[in-house]
């Protein structure tokens, strides 16, 4: 049964992506002809990724030269419910949605080992937006269920950049909406530099991966439940088609970021927040809040926009900005596509200690009835 649906979506992989498939047998080739890279002197460090929101323990400022960094990936194929009662067949880096966030330095090489569990149906490789040639390592790393495979890249362009799974063709965009995305940021090593080139740094750094869903509806308006994502490709191929997404989410369900999950932070501190989103533009906005520092485009060579209300965030692009919060309370991080914030699901909360700051804001009056009568409201012009 396995072994069908692997050699099914290789067929269909293989029919409908001439191209790609031409371009990836090059690059490969291309490789193999290489000039050696000898790195045998190089240190080397290890990260355990972690689940998004939350970042694997790294440094702003490099202590170091350049190093390998190590990092070890399982591709997950699950079914996870993205709200009440509606499921998707996700296919996912490391289990989450999006896939963690790995931080390295401009300078260093980024060594990854992925592995493709047996119990997987798909094939699957990553295409890393920072890394250069060979589709950005897709052509390198496309393995089979219970195969793995390692990939090393230097990190060249400091950034955030997204990564996702681009088997070619039609696989390309069905995997990364069934979740296969994430984000590397490649910091300089001298850490980060405000608009002034001034150097700054963060007290916490979110990762919000934005993912747009596309579930089925049978002949009765309800969301169709699928035994794996196989099964679950022709109808939502034709949703997809559409365009129009069913949700649109912050960390892969409705609610993820909300509630109990909510992000925390404290006045007086600085949160780096990194926003992807790998195949749909967004445009994140904090209600309450500011963007002090904003690289939109993600790129730290590119000075940082300062006092933005809303930024924007390509379609295939992760950005950053960076926000010292100035009052307590719950502030909502949306899309600012309202209907997608709300009623379709990309909304998270930060929840904020700290003591109230009346010069910055005070309500002089509570709400309290007032007498027309007595006491007319303000004519109109
Ligand atoms: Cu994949």
């Amino acid at each position: 049964m396995l072994t069908r649906r692997a050699t099914l979506m290789g067929a269909a992989l293989a029919a409908s992506a001439p191209i790609v498939l031409a371009n990836a047998a090059a690059a490969k080739a291309d490789y193999r002809d290489g000039t050696d890279a000898d790195l045998s002197n190089m240190p080397r460090i290890k990260h355990k990724l972690v689940k998004p929101p939350f970042v694997h323990e790294h440094e702003q400022v490099a202590s170091t030269g350049p190093r390998i960094v190590e990092f070890e990936m399982q591709i997950v194929e699950k079914e996870v419910q993205v709200e009440d009662g509606v499921y998707l067949q996700a296919m996912t880096f490391h289990g989450s949605m999006p896939g963690p966030l790995m931080v390295v330095h401009e300078g260093d090489y980024v060594e990854l080992t992925l592995y493709n569990g047996p119990d997987n149906l798909m094939q699957h490789n990553i295409d890393f937006h920072s890394a250069t040639g060979a589709l950005g390592g897709g052509a390198l790393t496309l393995i089979n269920p219970g195969e793995k495979v390692t990939l090393r890249f230097k990190a060249t362009r400091p950034g955030t950049f997204v990564y996702h799974c681009a088997p070619g063709g039609p696989m390309i965009p069905w995997h990364v909406v069934s979740g296969m995305s994430g984000a590397i940021m490649v910091l300089p090593r001298e850490g980060l530099s405000d608009q002034n080139g001034d150097p700054i740094s963060y007290d916490r750094v979110y990762y919000i991966g934005e993912n747009d869903f596309y579930i089925p509806k049978d002949e009765n308006g309800e969301y169709m439940r699928f035994a794996d994502a196989g099964e679950s490709y022709a109808d939502t191929l034709e949703v997809m088609k559409g365009l129009i997404p069913t949700h649109v989410t912050f960390n892969g369900a409705v609610g993820a970021l909300t509630g109990e999950n909510s992000l925390t932070s404290e006045v007086g501190e600085n949160v780096l927040f990194v926003h992807s989103q790998a195949n749909r533009d967004s445009r994140p906005h904090l209600i309450g809040g500011h963007g002090d520092l904003v690289w939109e485009t993600g790129k730290f060579n590119n000075a940082p926009e300062v006092d933005l209300e809303t930024w924007f965030i390509r379609g295939g692009s992760a950005g950053a900005a960076l926000y010292k919060f100035r009052q307590p309370g719950v502030y909502a991080y949306v899309n600012h596509n309202l209907i997608e914030a709300v009623n379709l699901g990309a909304t998270a909360h930060v929840v904020v200690e700290g003591v109230w700051d009346n010069d910055l804001m005070e309500q002089i009056v509570a709400p309290v009835e007032y007498d027309e009568a007595v006491e007319s409201s303000p004519a109109l012009p």
